[in-house]
């Protein structure tokens, strides 16, 4: 990871010292905008207006900037969303385990040898086989979250899961993109996913859900004491796995402490059936808690057993590296609060969340109390409580499902309740529309929760907007959380399916402007360009370089041209496109796309893209930018010419 960009470069100029964001906004002469040759047509896109903020909090001026990043999980469409918190604009998508037909993800070769680096083997070969195209094409992306230093986030990285696919993905946040992808060996669906909060991540804690058979050779199927469920450590620096344990039930949710030394699942199916029957037949499931530190040591004196090339502990019930705390029936949120004590575990099927007191885990694991002695709390708070956001004040906002709702309640008066004394830990409750999953509080999973801002990722919006078909929008509201009454503010419409969200303060998230020639993200492509006595970026890399039936064709691009105007191959070749654009000011995006050949890419500013395909459709074939990028942006085009065999 390269140094952190400079912060105040939020609106970099080229080295005439104009921005593109004055260009457009009309400040600079018509002379500067010929030289500079940026979109000369379009006038102020975005002025500051002098117009009076409404009387909503939520109301961010057109031209002002927000006070938080908000990273948004999209499930089943696979990417990750930024948002501005408090507008709740949609600023980004950043492809992660879908394809994308703008920026080229899951095409490109960069995009493709990251997806492919971390396939276990089978995998790979699988997706090679049978025209499977060599990478997934889609993904369940849930829970988004950043990497923390000493209790709180970094700006360096943010991680996902990939419940369909079995994945945990990295995003480099100085150019929000995905810059690594492991899958998980030895589990099945990864879906809880957490960073260690101190010292550092460190870990990334990832559970995977669905038990299965191991070995999953096809020989096992109604033997349920044959499956099982994996929690992975991921080492954030490397995305290697660092280790795994073994554990009894199925893992839904997990979270780490702020000391460095527990995480945290909740756990349902501790009957360990196969059918939904069978899995909610007890009263009680658990809460497991993992001992890093013991865990550390069992991996170091060789306590595991190697399976798919990485260390595997027993951590079933009676292991000396988990603890199963009893708690009421399917728990699914699991959620450090940020006095740094507690973790509540969120009921789902019971109207209750259990919780714990992080100080009395070293008696639990020396066995001096019994795991039902570290609940401190367990207030009933309202029916199908998912998951629990927290202001910082003490108090905690917990989803109900069923009930359609966020409930505030302080976590004392709870621990007062269940100590016998006479009072009511629920403070508020609140109308959300309709059935609320995650909510998330801004920097509300740090030790710098601000209690400003609730989020509530509600699954259904039903009549909140107009019609649109059968399938409908989710439904995000924005809880004004400073007053002691909660205060909807704001309805967003969000596509399939936004699960988590994190709400990250703006100062801490520091991305560049531009690339920087020479980034890692496609050090591939560049050791091969060295090869071919080419420098990528230099201006002068502009060349077809003839290699068996192998061509690779360089150009860069300077808007609105690129430095080939044709270039001729022959059918059958295997033709590799790589373009670098040269362009320094911010904003000034280029794309390719080859018409009729499926090909689209992104080229950002200093950026350099590659494509690799088999030229086998003769003919003249046009291929043009497709990134708005200036006035002649519809004229930034070439040929290639395939020559029939
Ligand atoms: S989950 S609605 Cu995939 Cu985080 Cu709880
Ligand atoms: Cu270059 Cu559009």
């Amino acid at each position: 990871m390269k140094e952190k960009p400079d912060t105040s470069k939020k609106d970099a100029s080229d080295n005439t010292g104009i921005s593109r964001r004055e260009l457009l906004g009309g400040t600079v002469g018509v002379t500067a905008l010929a030289g500079l040759g940026t979109m000369a047509g379009v006038a102020s896109m975005a002025p500051k207006t002098a117009q009076a903020a409404s009387d909503s909090k939520a109301a961010v001026a057109p031209g002002d900037l927000d006070e938080y990043y908000g990273f948004w999980s999209s499930g089943q469409s696979g990417e990750l969303r930024i948002l501005g918190l408090p507008s709740m604009r949609e600023l980004m998508r950043v492809p992660v385990f879908n394809r994308c037909s703008a920026s080229g993800w899951g095409a490109t070769n960069e995009s493709r040898k990251i997806m492919r680096d971390g396939m276990l083997p089978e995998t790979r070969a699988y997706l090679d086989s049978g025209g499977r195209g060599g990478v997934w094409t889609n993904g369940d992306l849930h829970h988004p979250h950043m990497s923390f230093t000493d209790g709180t986030y970094d700006g360096r990285y943010l991680f996902m899961n990939d419940k369909a696919n079995t994945r945990v993905a990295r995003v480099r946040c100085d150019i929000m993109k995905c810059d690594k992808m492991i899958e998980i060996p030895n589990a099945a669906d990864i879906h809880g996913l957490r960073p260690q909060k101190y010292p550092r991540t460190g870990y990334v804690f990832a559970n995977g859900e669905h038990r299965i058979p191991l070995p999953n050779d096809g020989s096992i199927l109604d033997e349920p004491d044959k499956y099982h469920a994996i929690f992975t450590a991921v080492d954030g620096d490397s995305m290697e796995v660092a280790w795994q344990v073994l554990v009894d039930g199925n893992l839904d949710n997990c979270d780490a402490d702020y000391q460095g030394l527990y995480a945290f699942s909740t756990c349902y199916n501790s009957e360990e059936a196969v059918n939904l029957q069978g899995m909610i037949a007890n009263e009680r499931d658990w809460a497991v808690v993992f001992d890093i530190k013991a865990i550390e040591a069992g991996i170091k004196a060789g306590d595991f057993k190697e399976m798919s090339g990485v260390p595997v502990l027993d951590g079933r019930k009676g292991s000396k590296y988990t603890r199963y705390i009893p708690v009421p029936n399917s728990p699914h949120g699991c959620n450090t609060a940020p006095d740094g004590i507690h973790v509540v575990f969120n009921g789902k099927l019971s109207p209750t969340v259990t919780v714990i007191d992080v100080r009395k885990l070293p008696d639990l694991f020396s066995d001096k109390i019994k795991p039902r002695d570290v609940v401190v709390a367990e207030p009933e708070l309202g029916l199908g409580p998912l998951h629990t956001a927290f202001d910082g004040k003490g108090n905690a906002y917990t989803t109900l499902f069923l009930d359609s709702q966020a409930v505030k309640w302080n976590v004392q008066k709870a621990i007062d309740a269940y100590n016998g004394k006479n009072v009511d830990p629920i403070l508020d409750k609140l109308d959300v529309h309709y059935q609320p999953g995650h909510n998330h509080t801004s920097m509300g999973e740090t030790k710098e929760a601000d209690g400003k801002w609730l989020v509530s990722l509600n699954k259904f919006s039903k009549d909140r907007y107009i019609n649109v078909g059968p399938c409908k929008p989710e439904n995000e509201q924005l809880i004004d959380i400073t007053g002691d009454k909660m205060k909807l503010v704001h309805d967003g419409p969000t596509y399939a399916e936004p699960h988590d969200c994190i709400i990250v303060r703006a100062d801490i998230v520091n991305p560049s402007a531009t690339w920087t020639k020479g980034d890692p993200f496609w050090a591939e492509t560049s050791a091969q360009a060295e090869k071919d006595g080419i420098e990528l970026g230099s201006g002068t890399d502009s060349k077809v370089v003839r290699d068996g039936n192998k061509v690779r064709v360089y150009m860069y691009s300077i808007a609105p041209n690129f430095s080939m105007e044709k270039f001729t191959v022959k059918q059958g070749d295997e033709v590799t496109l790589i373009v670098s654009n040269l362009d320094q000011i911010d904003d000034l995006t280029h794309g390719i796309t080859m018409a009729n050949y499926g090909l689209a890419m992104e080229i950002g500013p200093q950026q350099t893209s590659s494509i690799t395909f088999v030229a086998d459709r003769p003919g003249v074939h046009w291929f043009y930018c497709q990134w708005f990028c200036h006035a002649l942006h519809m004229e930034m085009r070439g040929r290639m010419l395939v020559e029939p065999a």
